[in-house]
C-alpha cells in the first residue's frame, strides 16, 4: 500500500495552524498586504474560505482592522510583512490601543538568530521590543505547537477589560513547520467567553444612585466606550427614565437620535460648568473633555476644578481620578454597570428640577435657531455650512448609512451640524485626533456591515490614506466619498511669506481634481462647486451604491487654523 497520500493528509503546518485557530474563534477577515513571509498565508486563508482584504499601505489595513474590532466587538485582523510593513501598521495599532478599539497586529517577522545577532537580515527588526510600549499585549510565537496558545492570548488581550491592540510577532520560520495534523488540531483553542462580563460591586452601584440622587443639575456624557459596549437599549432606558439630560462625545452620537429631546448637545458650554453631578459612560476626561477642569466646568482658572462630583461608568479600574476626583467609581462592563443603574431608576425616580432643564432647552433652542440661519444660507462659493446642510439632509433620510469624518474644520463642522439617529453610526479621528482613518475605516465599515458610506473628508485628510479608493473600486463598496476641497491643510488662503516659488507649507494645488482620482480605477468621479449639484451626486451615489468620490469645492478661505483647537497651537513670543 502505496502510504505517501495519507501522511501528507496526517500532517498541518504553522500556515494552516494560524488559519485554523482564527476561524475556530469565528474570525472570518483578514486585512492585510501582501510581501515576504505572509504572500502564501494572505491565499490560503483565502483559499481556506477567509475574506481577505488587501490595502495599497499597511496603515490603512491597521484602522480598517481597528474599527472592524469597534464595529463588532471581535479583534479586527490586520497582517503584515516584516520591519517597514510591520511598523506601517504599528501605527494603527497604537492609535487602535488609545481609543480602546480591539485588535490584533500579526506581522512576520525575520530569523531570530540573525535579527538578535543583528546580522543584518532582510527586513531586520526587533518587532516584538518596538511594538510592547505602544499596545496593550505583544507576543510571539517559536513553535507551531503554540499558535493556538499565541491566538487565544492575543483575542483575549485585545477584547477583555479595556479592549485595546495587540502585536503577534511570527518569525518566517514558524510557518514550514510541521505538525502532526491531530496534535495540531488538539493544540488549538476555542476562546471561552473572551470578554467576560465585569458585574459591579453592589455598594459602588448604591453610592453613585445616592450622589445621582443628590443632583439638582445631573447631567450624562456618553462616551465611544458606550458606543462600543453595544447595551443601547439600557443605555436609553436610564437616560429616559431618569429625564437627565445627555451629551455625546463624538463617536457616541446617533446612540439615542441625535434629535432627542434630552440631548443637550447644543448647550455643551453651558450644561458643563453649570451642572452639579455628572455621569460619565465610556468617556474618559481627557482633552477632550477639558480634563474634567478650567472654565469649560465652571472652574476659576485653567487648571481649577469646578464644582462637579463625578460618577464614571468605566471597564478600567485605572481610569477614575486620572484627571480630577472621582466621588463614585462604578467599575464594570457597561452593560452591567447600566443595568444595575436601571434597577435603582424606576418609576418612582425623581425626575431633574424643571428650571435646570427649562434652562438647558432655552440655550438649546437659541442656538439651534441660529445654527438654522447659518444653513438656509446658500453663498458662493459653497462653504462648510452650505455644504453640510446637504449632507445633513441625506444622512437623515438614510440614517443607516454609516458616517465616516477626518479633517479640522471639516471635522468639528461635521461633528456639529450633522444629525446620527443610530448607534456606531459615527466613526473618525477619536482620541488622538489623527488624519489618515478615512479610507481604512471605510473599507471596513462598508465589508463588516453591509451599509452604505458616507465620508466626509478634509482635502489634506484624505491625502493620508486616499490611494485607498483602488482597494474601494477593486472590491466594489458601497462608499461615496465626498472631500471638502479648500485648496489646503484648514485653508487655501496662505502665501509663501518670501515671495518665492514655493508654496506655503499649508497650501495646496489650486482647483485639484480628487474626482478624476477614482476615475482611473473605475469609480464614478463628480465635481460639485453648488449644494444642488453635491446633493444630486450623493443621492445617486446612494442609489447606485457604486464607489463615488465627489470633490465639493469649498471656500477657500472659509474655516480657521485647526478647526475648534486653534488654541492649542503654540504661540510664537517672537513675531
Ligand atoms: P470618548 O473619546 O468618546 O470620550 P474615550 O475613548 O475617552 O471616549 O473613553 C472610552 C472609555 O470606555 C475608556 O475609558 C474605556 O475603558 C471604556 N470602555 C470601553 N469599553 C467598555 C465596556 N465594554 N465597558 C465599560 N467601559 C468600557
Ligand atoms: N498628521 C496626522 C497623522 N494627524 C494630524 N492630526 C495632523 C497631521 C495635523 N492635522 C490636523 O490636526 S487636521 C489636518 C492636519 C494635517 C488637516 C486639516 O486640513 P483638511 O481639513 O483639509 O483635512 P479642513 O476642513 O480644511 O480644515
Amino acid at each position: 500500500m502505496d502510504m505517501t497520500t495519507d501522511t501528507k493528509l496526517e500532517v498541518t503546518d504553522g500556515f494552516h495552524l494560524v488559519i485554523d485557530a482564527l476561524k475556530l474563534n469565528g474570525i472570518d477577515m483578514i486585512f492585510s498586504l501582501p510581501g515576504i513571509p505572509i504572500t502564501d498565508l494572505t491565499r490560503m486563508a483565502q483559499a481556506a474560505g477567509m475574506r481577505v482584504i488587501c490595502f495599497r499601505h499597511e496603515q490603512n489595513a491597521g484602522n480598517a482592522a481597528a474599527i472592524a474590532g469597534f464595529l463588532t466587538q471581535k479583534p479586527g485582523i490586520c497582517l503584515t510583512v516584516s520591519a517597514p510593513g510591520f511598523l506601517n501598521g504599528l501605527t494603527a495599532l497604537a492609535n487602535a490601543t488609545t481609543n480602546c478599539f480591539p485588535m490584533i497586529l500579526i506581522s512576520g517577522s525575520s530569523e531570530r538568530e540573525i535579527v538578535d545577532l543583528q546580522q543584518g537580515d532582510y527586513e531586520e527588526m526587533d518587532q516584538l521590543a518596538i511594538a510592547k510600549p505602544l499596545c496593550k499585549a505583544a507576543f510571539r510565537v517559536l513553535h507551531a505547537e503554540d499558535i493556538g496558545v499565541g491566538i487565544a492570548r492575543a483575542i483575549r488581550a485585545a477584547v477583555s477589560g479595556r479592549p485595546g491592540g495587540v502585536y503577534l510577532d511570527l518569525p518566517a520560520k514558524l510557518f514550514a513547520q510541521t505538525l502532526d495534523a491531530d496534535t495540531g488540531k488538539n493544540s488549538l483553542i476555542k476562546v471561552v467567553d473572551p470578554a467576560p462580563r465585569q458585574i459591579p460591586a453592589p455598594e459602588a452601584v448604591q453610592r453613585a444612585v445616592d450622589l445621582l440622587k443628590s443632583a439638582k443639575r445631573p447631567l450624562i456624557v456618553l462616551g465611544k466606550g458606550a458606543a462600543y459596549a453595544q447595551a443601547d437599549s439600557d443605555i436609553r432606558s436610564l437616560i429616559e427614565r431618569s429625564g437627565i439630560p445627555y451629551l455625546p462625545m463624538s463617536m457616541a452620537k446617533g446612540l439615542l437620535p441625535d434629535t432627542h429631546e434630552q440631548s443637550a448637545a447644543a448647550a455643551r458650554s453651558y450644561v458643563l460648568p453649570e451642572a452639579d453631578v455628572v455621569v460619565l459612560i465610556g468617556a474618559r476626561l481627557n482633552w477632550l473633555l477639558s480634563h474634567g477642569k478650567g472654565k469649560t466646568w465652571g472652574g476659576k482658572e485653567s487648571k481649577a476644578w469646578g464644582g462637579q462630583k463625578f460618577i464614571q461608568i468605566d471597564i478600567s479600574p485605572q481610569e477614575p481620578d486620572s484627571n480630577v476626583r472621582i466621588d463614585a467609581p462604578l467599575i464594570g462592563d457597561i452593560g452591567s454597570c447600566v443595568s444595575a443603574l436601571l434597577a435603582a431608576v424606576n418609576t418612582n425616580w425623581p425626575k431633574p428640577p424643571s428650571e435646570w432643564l427649562s434652562a438647558i432647552a432655552e440655550r438649546k433652542n437659541k442656538n439651534i435657531g441660529k445654527m438654522g440661519e447659518t444653513l438656509a444660507k446658500n453663498p458662493t462659493p459653497m462653504n462648510f455650512h452650505s455644504a453640510l446642510n446637504v449632507v445633513r439632509d441625506i444622512i437623515k433620510t438614510n440614517p443607516d448609512a454609516i458616517l465616516v469624518n477626518e479633517g479640522a474644520n471639516a471635522l468639528d463642522f461635521t461633528r456639529s451640524i450633522v444629525d446620527m439617529y443610530k448607534p456606531r453610526k459615527r466613526l473618525d479621528v477619536g482620541t488622538w485626533g489623527i488624519m489618515g482613518i478615512g479610507m481604512g475605516y471605510c473599507v471596513a465599515a462598508a465589508l463588516v456591515t453591509g451599509e452604505q458610506v458616507i465620508a466626509v473628508e478634509g482635502d489634506s485628510a484624505f491625502g493620508f490614506s486616499g490611494m485607498e479608493v483602488e482597494t474601494i473600486c477593486r472590491y466594489d463598496l458601497p462608499v461615496c466619498i465626498v472631500i471638502f476641497n479648500n485648496n489646503g491643510v484648514y485653508k487655501g488662503t496662505d502665501a509663501n511669506p518670501t515671495g518665492k516659488s514655493d508654496p506655503a507649507p499649508t497650501a495646496f494645488i489650486k482647483g485639484a481634481r480628487y474626482d478624476k482620482l477614482i476615475e482611473a480605477f473605475g469609480g464614478v468621479g463628480v465635481h460639485a462647486a453648488t449644494p444642488a449639484e453635491l446633493r444630486n451626486a450623493m443621492e445617486e451615489a446612494i442609489r447606485s451604491r457604486k464607489p463615488t468620490l465627489i470633490n465639493a469645492v469649498i471656500d477657500e478661505s472659509a474655516g480657521t487654523e485647526s478647526g475648534r483647537i486653534t488654541s492649542l497651537n503654540p504661540s510664537a513670543k517672537k513675531k
